[in-house]
């Protein structure tokens, strides 16, 4: 049952209310205590909330409905033009130790920030109303999944969260005692005086997304925008989840996950970490190019791994939608994705035609007359920049998804055939290689690197290194995460069967600037060797950096063999000045660097000079 409670000093359950325990409504009351709301609602994450969520955000300014004839039961919503991005220089990871947040993260002491926290959110959501979001992620009762709850005063985070996450009241039946939960707070700062008239996008220019590990808790302070707001994403299923799963012998990655059969159909599963923006939505629903294949989607950014019963290393993905970019998405890319789009789909800074529709750069080839930017005002093509934010974002349930594979409910996962690293770069990194072993494999996540896109704030086109993808959302030290990962190997090695890693790089481009590799469903081809490998099929080539496809099927493609060489291409000189940039970076981690991961930095050193 959905309730709303005028007053929020009333905070025993009403009557026909869920059993909250005690735990919970004492932290909720500290909130309310603190913050000041008008009122409280108590999520149920049914239907009917929804549409109260959607009425509530039509009659604030926030949502604009869509045409219902083209995209039923579908918003837009335009942020603040500041609030569109991650903010990484105002998140922290506040552990009691400054060298457990280690040398990647922004590190505070933990009172301090809870102190600072506190006076930021004292009456900071007068006039408005706080949702209690109780979530799960991953299936309730799975040995996967974690609960969690969010309190926000934001009615389009609650509402994101409906499709985000499993937002259900049977949370509330499982949670018996302080242990095992994560408290997620969300404020947009953006106090509200009597009689005061709202913004459609209330935030405020001080902003902080913190975590504290040790309690189990995120802070969130001053932006709306997904990554910052929608706490059980990045904030709990990556860095608080990353804590818990070095405390407990697992590992929360920044990864897609995909089922692949062939044409013999036979299925294998397969993570893949890419920093954001580097097409991990169309990869999940790859369509492939190669007849008889068939790539079906289980998530899209984030997985959670751990050894199964059978000792295999198995994965879910704890989300339930997807929040992906919209700029770059079209029939030609990812004609999935533009059909789960159909409708029951919030949109978020993209542009809007004359009809009532959305648009956003990709989805097709020329702008349409007529259209609205992202920030609600005329398009003009012919003065240049972006009708939709290149950070523009859809949310949507993953049910909605017509490659989502059976298995995704299963809540013991599915096991783990193999595990993909990539970065966008233009030079230097081969299109596909496999890893000597599990510890050379964790050293090509160490050492990934990739250029920086509107994901999050930053310079676009700078290419930084980011280990496994993970490098805004470890909740620890890096050092101590790699070594984790190695550790992993070892459990996974006495038990099982190890998954195999596979390094990849779609974006190497020619003397012209051009990408070589055709992408998207073509990249069918690179799974295909990667499935051969893997049924001990093909041969490979031993290189400095890995084993390189001795043959790789361009059959039908419009690539020369001439190009498949720069594809494959290890220039040793390259790779030394890259070697150096990756030792340069290591060494940041100092004592806490493994002993491992410098052993394979030495290793491809030697094999590069031979
Ligand atoms: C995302 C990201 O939003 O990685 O998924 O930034
Ligand atoms: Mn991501």
């Amino acid at each position: 049952m959905s309730i709303t409670q005028k007053n929020p000093t009333l905070l025993s359950p009403l009557s026909g209310s869920p059993i909250i325990h005690d735990c919970v409504q004492d932290w909720v009351n500290a909130l309310v205590e603190l913050m000041e709301p008008d009122s409280i609602h108590w999520c149920d994450g049914s239907a009917e909330e929804a549409a109260h969520l959607t009425r509530v955000l039509v009659e604030q300014g926030t949502l604009h409905p869509l045409n219902p004839d083209l995209r039923p039961n579908s918003y837009v919503a335009r942020s603040e033009p500041s609030d569109v991005a991650r903010v990484e220089a105002r998140t922290y990871i506040c552990s009691r130790e400054e060298a457990d947040a280690g040398p990647t993260n922004n590190w505070e002491d933990p009172e301090l920030m809870r102190e600072k926290l506190r006076e930021l959110a004292r009456g900071s959501m007068a006039g408005r109303t706080l949702y209690v979001v109780p979530f799960s992620l991953g299936p309730l009762g799975s040995p996967l999944a974690r609960m969690g709850v969010q309190v926000t005063d934001s009615a389009y985070v609650a509402l994101n969260l409906h499709i985000m996450v499993r937002v259900t009241e049977e949370v509330w039946g499982r949670i018996d005692s302080g242990a095992n939960w994560v408290k997620c707070v969300h404020t947009v700062g953006a106090p509200l005086a009597p009689h005061q008239v709202d913004v459609a996008w209330p935030c405020n220019d001080t902003k902080y997304i913190s975590h504290f590990p040790e309690g189990r808790e995120i802070w969130s302070y001053g932006s709306a925008y997904g990554g910052n707001a929608l706490l059980p994403k990045k904030a709990f299923a990556l860095r608080i989840a990353s804590v818990l799963a070095k405390e407990e012998g697992w590992l929360a990655e920044h990864m897609l996950l995909v089922k692949v059969t062939s044409p013999e159909q036979k299925s294998y599963n397969m993570v893949a970490a890419f920093p954001s923006a580097c097409g991990k939505t169309n990869f999940a629903m790859m369509q492939p190019s190669l007849p008889g294949w068939k790539v079906e989607t289980l998530g899209d950014d984030i997985a959670w791994l751990a050894p199964g019963k059978d000792g295999r290393l198995r994965a879910i993905n704890p989300e339930a939608g997807f929040f992906g970019v919209a700029p770059g998405t079209g029939p030609g890319t990812n004609p999935v994705a533009m059909d789960m789009l159909w409708g029951n789909a919030i949109f978020t800074n993209v542009a809007t035609t004359a009809e009532g529709d959305v648009w956003w750069e990709g989805q097709s080839p020329e702008a349409p007359e007529g259209l609205t930017d992202w920030k609600g005002d005329p398009f003009n093509p012919a003065l240049g920049g972006h009708a939709a934010h290149p950070n523009s974002r859809f949310t949507v349930g993953l049910e909605q998804c017509s490659t989502l594979a059976p298995e995704w409910m299963d809540p013991e996962g599915v096991v783990v055939d193999a595990i993909i690293f990539g970065g966008r770069r233009s030079s230097t990194v081969p299109l596909v290689l496999e890893a000597r072993d599990w510890n050379h494999g964790v050293f090509l996540g160490a050492t990934i690197a990739s250029e920086q896109t509107a994901a999050a704030e930053g310079e676009v086109g700078k290419v930084r290194r980011d280990p496994f993808a993970m490098l805004p959302f470890c909740g620890y030290n890096m050092g101590d995460y790699m070594g984790h990962w190695l550790d992993m190997g070892n459990t996974l090695r006495k038990t099982g069967r190890l998954p195999r890693i596979f390094q990849v790089n779609w974006f190497r481009k020619d003397d012209a600037g051009r990408f070589i590799w055709p992408g998207f469903g073509e990249n069918s081809r690179v799974l295909e060797w990667m499935v051969n490998r893997l049924e001990g099929r093909v041969s490979a080539t031993a290189s400095p950096l890995g084993w390189l496809p001795t043959a790789l099927n361009i059959d039908g493609l419009a690539l020369s063999a001439e190009e498949l060489e720069v594809l494959l291409h290890v220039d040793p000189l390259e790779h030394e000045r890259e070697l150096k940039e990756a030792a340069t970076f290591l060494s940041t981690f100092g004592s806490r660097l493994p002993a491992g991961i410098s052993a394979e930095l030495e290793s491809t050193r030697v094999r590069l000079r031979q």
